[in-house]
């Protein structure tokens, strides 16, 4: 089965398919469930990424005492943590945001401020969506050096964890790493993989995203850190994926797209790469292994792609 791609960066306009497995309205175990005034909230926010189109500026959210309340509090308890647990390619990003972007436990900042300062850094852009997209709208974005950002924030009971990606996962977890050209490079390639793939193709797309941009793991002056969004955004699980109790492997990108995951508690398992780098090469290598009955060439000067 032929599946269509965006062939061009506004095409991504109709890369808005949403999985509604966390979405507050319908999932009963979403902490928001029971609470109107927080569905009500993520509706308004939900409709600026449902309004959105591609070349916009993004609407700026005035966020509530609540709301800055929530982020305040994951804010400054994994600030510190970095210092010992995040790898210096986020650290680095981190401080250019706290200077330049308005990052900081009193503020959240503005989607549209961070793409400004990503479009300069590595010209990733941020697009507002609202809420869990399909795998394979959102791996296409990445093809764009496109990041699809949740705007909303998780609901105040539950500062600590997410069941669904939220702004505070996005903002701390994904945008300091997108600022990095190796790290923006093997993004984009993940992306650039998935166009037009098979759904099996899709899936193990998605697991080496997840064991890499979501859980990896890397090397840095023989000690270990990590420079996944779901540790960087989880005080919890970041102490946990650098302890001694998880198991931990070398990345092989082959093992990584074959690996199942789950999204309920800590992962049991983290691939650690040699270096962003490495991470990169050995993941050509596992595209050149795809069958797709052609391939793409990324035009950066038309942001679109040539189907070869
Ligand atoms: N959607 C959104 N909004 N944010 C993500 O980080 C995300 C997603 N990650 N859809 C995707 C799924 C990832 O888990 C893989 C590619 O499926
Ligand atoms: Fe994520």
């Amino acid at each position: 089965k032929f599946h269509w791609f965006p062939k061009k960066i506004a095409d991504l306009d109709k890369c808005h398919h949403l999985v509604t497995k966390f979405d507050p309205d319908l999932d009963q175990d979403h902490p928001g469930y029971t609470d109107p005034a927080y569905r009500q909230r993520r509706k308004m926010i939900g409709d600026i990424a449902f309004r959105y189109r591609h070349g916009q500026t993004i609407p700026r959210v005035e966020y509530t005492e609540m709301e800055i309340a929530t982020w305040r509090e994951v804010y400054s308890t994994l600030r510190e943590l970095y210092i010992t647990h995040a790898c210096s390619e986020y650290l680095d990003a981190l401080h250019l945001l706290e200077r330049h972007c308005g990052y900081g436990p009193n503020n959240i900042p503005q989607l549209e401020d961070v793409s400004c300062f990503l479009k300069e850094r590595t010209g990733f852009l941020l697009r507002p969506v609202a809420g869990l997209l399909s795998a394979r709208d959102f791996l296409a974005s990445l093809a764009f050096r496109v990041f699809q950002c949740t705007q909303y924030i998780r609901h105040p009971s539950s500062p600590m964890h997410s069941p669904e990606p939220d702004c505070v996962h996005e903002l701390l977890g994904h945008v300091p790493m997108l600022a990095d050209r190796t790290f923006a490079q093997f993004s984009q390639n993940l992306g650039l993989a998935s166009l037009g793939a098979s759904d099996e193709d899709i899936e193990k797309l998605s697991s080496l995203y997840w064991f890499t941009v979501e859980y990896g793991l890397c090397k840095q002056n023989g000690e270990v850190r990590a420079y996944g969004a779901g540790l960087l955004s989880s005080y919890g699980e970041l102490v946990h994926s650098l302890s001694d109790e998880p198991e931990t492997r070398q990345f092989e990108p082959e093992a990584a797209a074959m690996q199942p995951y789950q999204d309920q508690t800590y992962q049991p398992v983290y691939f650690i790469s040699e270096s962003f780098a490495d991470a990169k090469e050995k993941f050509r290598g596992y595209v050149a292994g795809i069958k797709r009955p052609f391939s793409v060439r990324f035009d950066p000067f038309t942001s679109s792609v040539e189907v070869l």
